[in-house]
């Protein structure tokens, strides 16, 4: 995998793309892209990342999603956004090493389980930005409880199933960053997930896109600080 050195920003010329080399439009630490990148690795698949700077957006970035989010997909003349979108175009792209289930209400199942976390990813950006409210701080604990009860507690020993799938990967970057938001938070979440932590840290795709702890937290107080660093 090939990483553009700093984030690339206004002014900044797209590095040149080659039709075989899937890209993808990323920012160091961001959870959406992560899942791309989570995606790409438990499945083995080269790709180059081109890191963008968020607070001074490169053209090429734009002309390819107006919205000027990240991840976004560039692979042989085609540019797809959105993260969810973009890693289901991965399974189906690179079938091998599947992560979704085969039956298919046990896949709807999974789809369920990554549309429930949507809720608490919007509340881990609500509480970092206003760490004082406690209402959505309440609320995040009892959808991380609710999310739990309803996904982690199975006798398997990934959420959809005995390996590694598509659910873990769509969650896992915001468990991983949800200490940011404090100790009080950390209590409450980790007991109740620290069996299925312990096993997703094992994984290799996993350590491979993890960043430390320490640097999670100096990250995201720039982040919500609105004030980020890049590089
Ligand atoms: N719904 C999008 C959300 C992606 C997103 O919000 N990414 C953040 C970075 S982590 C972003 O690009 N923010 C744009 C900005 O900061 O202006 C997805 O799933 O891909």
């Amino acid at each position: 995998m090939s990483v553009s050195r700093q984030h690339l920003k206004t002014g900044d010329p797209n590095p040149p793309l080659r039709h075989d080399v899937l890209r993808i439009y990323s920012m160091g630490f961001c959870p959406f892209a992560q899942r791309a990148r989570l995606v790409l690795a438990a499945k083995n698949i080269k790709y180059e990342v081109v890191n963008c700077n968020l607070n001074q957006k490169p053209e090429f970035l734009l002309e390819r999603n107006p919205a000027g989010t990240v991840p976004v997909l560039e692979y042989q003349g085609n540019v797809v956004t959105e993260s969810l979108i973009i890693c289901d175009l991965l399974e189906d792209l690179f079938p091998d090493k599947p992560l979704k289930a085969k039956d298919p209400f046990q896949r709807a199942k999974n789809r369920l389980a990554v549309d429930k976390f949507g809720p608490i990813v919007s509340l881990f950006y609500k509480v970092g930005y206003n760490p004082n409210d406690t209402e959505a701080k309440g609320t995040l604990r009892k959808l991380l409880k609710e999310y739990q009860a309803f996904c982690i507690t199975k006798n398997t020993n990934f959420i959809g199933g005995d390996q590694l799938g598509m659910v873990d990967l769509m969650i896992w970057p915001w468990i991983e960053r949800m200490h940011v938001l404090g100790d009080d938070i950390v209590a409450e979440y980790v007991p109740e997930f620290k069996a299925w932590i312990d096993r997703m840290e094992t994984i290799p795709a996993v350590q491979a896109c993890q960043i430390s702890k320490e640097k999670l937290v100096q990250l995201y107080a720039g982040y919500f600080a609105r004030n980020a660093v890049y590089d």
